[in-house]
């Protein structure tokens, strides 16, 4: 597998400059990629389609969040990366799993603090004032990556299922942060950490220990199921940093972690891409619908024996991290 053609140069918001796929030829170029995945303006309403960027010169957006084409830019790369990564890394040829790429629409609604996927496209707001667009790589990684639930396991969006499908967008969201590697928005193991969303820096989410945020849960419990998802994910993103660089305190590319445990237990990780692989194989092959913390459990060791063997240390690593969340055998 390959990536496309990217002929086109953005400047982002937060990416910095970069390669984009475009289409089109001297004099007139569309915001478009060889997969389909495109980038609308939807010019603050907050319905429609919206309308393609275009562009003369293929040069796209200043850097400057003032400049309209600047947030597509970001959007835009965030699309083709998380397209790349299910296509390069976990062999699934975009969301529908056919080849085919998505829209992204960008400039929602006046100050929308959000982006979401709804059963179709993403869709980014410009943020309040004070606050950056909502098209940061991971976040843009996390709606797409709805899309792939929706299309596979298709995790109910409440109880435990809802926290499951949210921490599966926020997983994927920073394999893919971590895929494109990129220089400007290097990455991390915190969400949405450039976008200033509290007006203090701090991200919306740290995976290290979910709880940070104040809201969110490290650890699982029977009245888990009864909060928001996006507080019910807390113990699978807390899984998925365990198993992929273990409990602690450590400094990854410049940013201090302390995970803890739940149990007690010292875990040593196995990498996160590790952990990515055996998480979308449980993803689209065991889990369903209704999928509890349990059979979150039972269905990433299974992945764990197929794709590294029974006895493997992932397997093991797998086992303990879920028991370092309190969701034991
Ligand atoms: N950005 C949010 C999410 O993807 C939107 C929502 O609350 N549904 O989870
Ligand atoms: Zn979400
Ligand atoms: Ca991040």
């Amino acid at each position: 597998s390959w990536d496309d053609i990217k002929n086109g140069t953005g400047n982002g918001i937060f990416v910095g400059t970069v390669s984009l796929g475009t289409t089109g030829s001297s004099g007139s170029y569309s915001l478009k990629d060889s997969r389909g995945n495109y980038t609308t303006d939807l010019g603050n309403r907050t319905s429609g389609t919206g309308t393609t960027f275009t562009d003369t010169d293929d040069v796209w957006g200043t850097g400057s969040q003032s400049n309209r084409q600047s947030a597509a830019v970001d959007a835009h790369y965030g699309a083709e990366k998380t397209y790349d990564y299910y296509n390069n890394v976990l062999g699934r040829a975009g969301i529908w799993n056919n080849g085919t790429g998505a829209r992204s629409r960008v400039h929602y609604g006046n100050s929308y603090v959000n982006a979401f996927w709804d059963g179709t496209q993403m869709t980014y707001g410009d943020g309040a004032s004070n606050q950056h667009p909502l098209v940061e790589l991971d976040v843009a990684g996390h709606e797409m990556s709805h899309g792939v639930t929706e299309n596979t396991a298709n995790l109910t969006y409440s109880g435990e299922s809802g926290g499951l499908n949210e921490a599966t967008s926020d997983i994927f969201g920073t394999a893919v942060e971590w895929y494109a590697n990129n220089s400007s928005d290097t990455p991390d193991f915190l969400i949405g950490e450039e976008i200033d969303i509290n007006g203090n820096g701090t991200p919306l989410r740290y995976m290290d220990k979910p709880s940070k945020d104040g809201s969110s849960k490290d650890c699982w419990s029977s009245s888990l199921g009864g909060l928001d998802p996006h507080y019910s994910s807390g113990p699978l993103n807390h899984w998925y940093f365990l198993a992929s660089n273990g409990s602690g305190a450590r400094t990854i590319n410049g940013v201090s972690y302390n995970s803890p445990t739940c149990n007690g237990s010292s875990l040593t990780g196995i990498g996160h891409e590790k952990v990515e692989k055996i998480w979308y194989r449980a993803l689209s092959t065991y889990l369903t619908s209704s999928s509890t913390y349990a059979a979150a459990r039972t269905g990433a060791i299974k992945a764990a024996k197929d794709l590294y063997g029974t006895s493997s240390a992932e397997c093991a690593a797998v086992a303990d991290a879920f028991s370092a969340i309190s969701v034991a055998a």
